[in-house]
């Protein structure tokens, strides 16, 4: 998260990181006691038994109180990697979280997309700095405004497609998400809207942050399909 500020986990219970192989990979959200919404580029390609879910935990740098393996990766069917459209995926993990551990707790998929130029928070252990490679030791979070369309176009025009899956968020220049926040939530009115998912560098200023769309009839879709058959 580039210009935010630490938090507690307390704050955002819903927050799970994902390790691969022992190593930090990147954010999600726990939407069940035993299903975590994350973006589909965190683990495609790779195989269940490579990661690890953390949940309740503030810091990268202590045992989480609740470790989970994952025993299926459900993968948006219409994923594609190559431009990140419907960058989205569910992790089922091996039993439940019990949420009688304190600081854990499930947040709800969005309802309806959160309107132009409003205020949404995004959170997660990525780097603070665009140059940076290390991840931040203790979770942090941002608030971001939500960009029209239109605005969002015209930043990425003849660079990148936006498809109808996808949202971009910012304060330009100032706050964004970035490397190690993918799969992350971007949250409105206690909805998980958004999940972290690409963007040209991190808080420049010409590029907002690009998150795949939760409500957007193919998200939407995908998540209440895949919930219904866990
Ligand atoms: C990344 O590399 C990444 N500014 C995540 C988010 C954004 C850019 C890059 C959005 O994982």
């Amino acid at each position: 998260i580039i210009g935010g500020q630490e938090t507690s986990i307390s704050q955002v219970p819903y927050l799970v990181y994902l390790r691969q192989g022992g190593g930090f990979i990147c954010g999600g959200s726990l939407l069940t006691t035993n299903s975590v919404l994350t973006a589909a580029h965190c683990v495609y390609g790779a195989k269940e038994q490579e990661y690890t879910v953390h949940a309740g935990a503030s810091r990268l740098d202590q045992t989480a109180p609740v470790v989970r393996s994952v025993t299926r990766f459900h993968i948006a069917p219409n994923y594609a990697a190559r431009n990140f459209d419907m960058d989205v995926a569910i992790l089922q993990l091996a039993s439940p979280v019990p949420l009688t551990t304190g600081q854990v707790a499930t947040i709800a998929p969005c309802r309806s997309q959160p309107a132009a130029n409003t205020y949404v928070r995004i959170s997660g252990w990525g780097v603070q700095q665009e140059s940076s490679r290390m991840p931040a030791a203790q979770v942090r979070t941002a608030v971001v405004r939500v960009l029209p369309g239109l605005e969002c176009q015209l930043a990425y025009a003849g660079q990148a497609h936006l498809s109808d899956s996808m949202l971009c968020a910012a304060v330009r220049g100032i706050k964004d998400s970035c490397s190690g926040d993918s799969g992350g939530p971007l949250v409105y009115r206690g909805e998980v809207c958004g999940i972290v998912s690409w963007g040209f560098g991190c808080a420049r200023a010409a590029y907002p942050g690009v998150y795949t769309s939760v409500a957007s009839a193919r998200v939407k879709h995908f998540i209440e399909k895949t919930l219904a058959n866990l």
